[in-house]
């Protein structure tokens, strides 16, 4: 046996010989695993992207300035900011797999037609009076709603009102990257569309609760519901508090805790194929115990003010902030007054691959 290990010869290739190996490793294109091990296999996720926290104020206030600046239209697509992790220099990801961005529509204004292979979701913080128009569906956006744009559907925006509009996008633009799964392509460059019903297409086909159209019984991998309004949203968050309320706590188990997974309505999983998006309520004072998972995530605080303790460092957030809590960070959350959060992560691409399970001594060792 070699009295010391091949990491420690690799770190310093003494001989003449060994030298030279490395040389020709190099020039063939090959990395000795000695060299990288470590780096390739740490004990436990060790992601580059940091916990951060961007202050809607801060976001809204250069997404005027954009608005002021910065036509929107063909080639450019869309006035959108992205949330660049400062983990991750020099990308526009808020995560190793997720897209955030803050996009602002002034008065009239319209984001041409297109579609691409990435999922899309937008969640309105404040405002109404722009229409989405999905596959020729078109949709309101209101506050607190959730919009879907599956993979591949057409989508164009147009501001109907005499006020500018601003909300968050979430896509899978990093993971679509990382595996080389994009795919584009421009639609008309007029928005013949401007119809604004008050309800989609989609939304009088979907949105009756535990009632599913005759002509909709095959399974569609991307949810056919396009709108998530917020009406139904906070009625949900709103009888789980009261059910615990009455006494009946199975669905927060008493921690005043409240919280809805946006579903596809014909299979009951998330309600993208790519990304999970929830909604949560803490009542005033509450706390959500620290937890860690491999997903990755972003908040945004839809009211409320609270903390997030994520890794250690407290963050004090308010109406529209956001928070990207990377792999492996344990993250805790305490309520000041009622605090809604949205949430949207790479959950269930974890789950679909089985990355989720850690063997017993793993999860022993980091629970605290
Ligand atoms: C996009 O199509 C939208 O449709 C928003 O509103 C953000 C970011 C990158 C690429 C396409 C939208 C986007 C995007």
């Amino acid at each position: 046996m070699r009295p010391v290990s091949a990491r420690d010869a690799a770190a310093e290739p003494q001989d003449l010989q060994l030298t030279e190996l490395y040389k020709e490793f190099d020039a063939l294109g090959l990395i000795p695993l000695w060299t990288e091990r470590e780096d390739l296999m740490p004990q436990s996720p060790q992601p580059a992207a940091v916990p951060h926290h961007w202050r809607w104020a801060d976001l809204y206030a250069t997404a005027v300035k954009a608005g002021e600046l910065v036509p929107v239209g063909r080639g450019g697509e869309r006035r959108a900011i992205s949330l660049a992790n400062p983990g991750l220099p020099g990308l526009p990801h808020a995560t190793p797999t997720l897209w955030a961005a803050i996009q602002y529509l002034g008065p009239h204004e319209v984001a041409p037609v297109h579609r691409h292979a990435q999922n899309a979701f937008r969640f309105v913080l404040e405002g109404e009076g722009v229409w989405t128009i999905v596959d020729g569906d078109a949709v309101a956006m209101r506050r607190g709603d959730l919009l879907l744009t599956p993979g591949w559907a057409w989508h164009g925006h147009h501001n109907t009102t005499d006020r500018p509009m601003a909300w968050l996008d979430g896509l899978d633009i990093p993971l679509s990257s990382a595996l080389n799964t994009e795919f584009f392509e421009f639609g008309p460059d007029t928005l013949k569309d401007r119809s604004t019903p008050e309800r989609s297409q989609a939304e009088r086909l979907w949105a009756h609760p535990g009632l599913r159209p005759l002509s909709g019984l095959a399974d569609t991998p991307k949810s056919p519901l396009a709108a998530y309004r917020w009406e139904h949203t906070d009625a949900a968050l709103a009888g789980q508090l009261e059910l615990e309320d009455e006494g009946h706590e199975g669905a927060t188990a008493g921690t005043g805790h409240a919280a809805i997974r946006f579903s596809n309505p014909t299979t009951g999983a998330d309600a993208l194929p790519t990304i999970r998006t929830e909604m949560h309520r803490l009542r005033a004072g509450a706390t959500v115990p620290a937890t860690r998972e491999v997903a990755s995530s972003v908040w945004q605080v839809f009211e409320g003010d609270g903390a997030f303790v994520v890794n250690g460092e407290r963050l004090d957030v308010t109406h529209g902030d956001l928070v990207t809590v990377p792999s492996w960070a344990e993250v805790s959350l305490e309520a000041t007054g009622q605090l809604d959060l949205f949430r949207f992560s790479d959950a269930p691409v974890m789950e679909k691959l089985h990355f989720t399970t850690l063997p017993a001594s793993v999860a022993e060792r980091t629970t605290r």
